[in-house]
């Protein structure tokens, strides 16, 4: 089909039949118009034959909450962290602690506490290696904030997330922990396993389709922010996992990836500099 035709029939089916001008949102309509003129352009382009376009169909009926992971698995979580820095690189707004994908598995509402909190339930210890952090909230200038609001959110040691793997106490491994007077905050917790896509679920049919794996690096999740401030998104990885740099999410970023300390008993703690967790 002629391009001019294709461009037609998508304005025809999205601006022909306009039954409630007053109800039309413009930007709906606009992204409506060039997604769908997109996609029949694909379809011309590629030759996708009528059974092609219904498991099309049907894929997307079956994907329902797993939407959220396909975005991730293709990049898009990850570009639209790109076209965030672009935007803010060009108002000057750069800087700072690198951003990085959120996931679609952060839930809202945890346990707030200041300074110090201690993210596990107690009940991952046979696998899981105990593990403390912390860490200093900083502005641009690099002051430390006070009463900063960090949010930690993070799997357990088979690489699931409370609330989605109900197994799980709630908000196990969720935190929001509001920095001292200093800035600083600190946790203990578990080390996680790294997030898998669900073995017999749609993300993973189409990643197989691709000769894709569908494995994440071990990783914690974190949102800072603070009132006058932007809200941070980002994550950091613990060194040393084998898809440290192989990412289905194509979330690991330069400056995200700490050096990891081993200790064999607490009263190392403090010697390696974790006063926070001695404390
Ligand atoms: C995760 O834990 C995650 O962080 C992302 C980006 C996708 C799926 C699971
Ligand atoms: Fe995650």
């Amino acid at each position: 089909m002629e391009r001019k035709q294709i461009e037609q029939l998508a304005e025809k089916f999205i601006k022909g039949k306009i039954d409630y001008p007053e109800k039309v949102n413009p930007r709906v309509q606009e992204i409506t118009l060039r997604l769908l003129t997109d996609l029949m352009q694909a379809i011309n382009d590629l030759h996708i034959t009528a059974d092609e376009y219904w498991a099309g169909v049907e894929y997307f009926a079956d994907l329902g909450k797993e939407a959220g992971l396909l975005s991730p698995g293709l990049g898009l979580d990850h570009f639209m962290d790109l076209m965030i820095e672009e935007d803010l690189q060009a108002a000057g707004l750069d800087g700072g602690t690198v951003r990085t994908i959120e996931g679609p598995l952060y839930v809202a509402g945890a346990p707030v506490e200041k300074g110090f909190a201690r993210l596990d339930d107690g009940t991952d210890l046979e696998n899981g290696t105990v593990l403390f952090m912390q860490g200093t909230v900083y502005d641009e200038a690099g002051k430390p904030i006070p009463n900063a609001q960090v949010e930690v959110w993070h799997a357990n040691s088979l690489g699931n997330y409370s609330f989605f793997d109900e197994s799980q106490s709630e908000f196990n491994l969720r935190r929001t922990i509001i920095t001292d007077e200093n800035g600083n905050y600190g946790f203990r917790s578990i080390v996680p396993l790294g997030y898998s896509v669900p073995d017999d679920g749609m993300v993973k049919k189409l990643l197989d389709a691709l000769g894709r794996h569908g494995h994440r690096p071990a990783h914690i999740h974190f949102f800072a922010s603070a009132e006058g401030y932007r809200k941070v998104t980002t994550q950091i990885n613990i060194d040393g996992d084998e898809y440290l740099w192989d990412d289905f999410a194509f979330a690991s970023r330069e400056g995200l990836v700490p050096e990891v300390k081993m200790v064999d008993d607490a009263a190392q703690l403090k010697e390696k500099g974790l006063d926070k967790a001695y404390a």
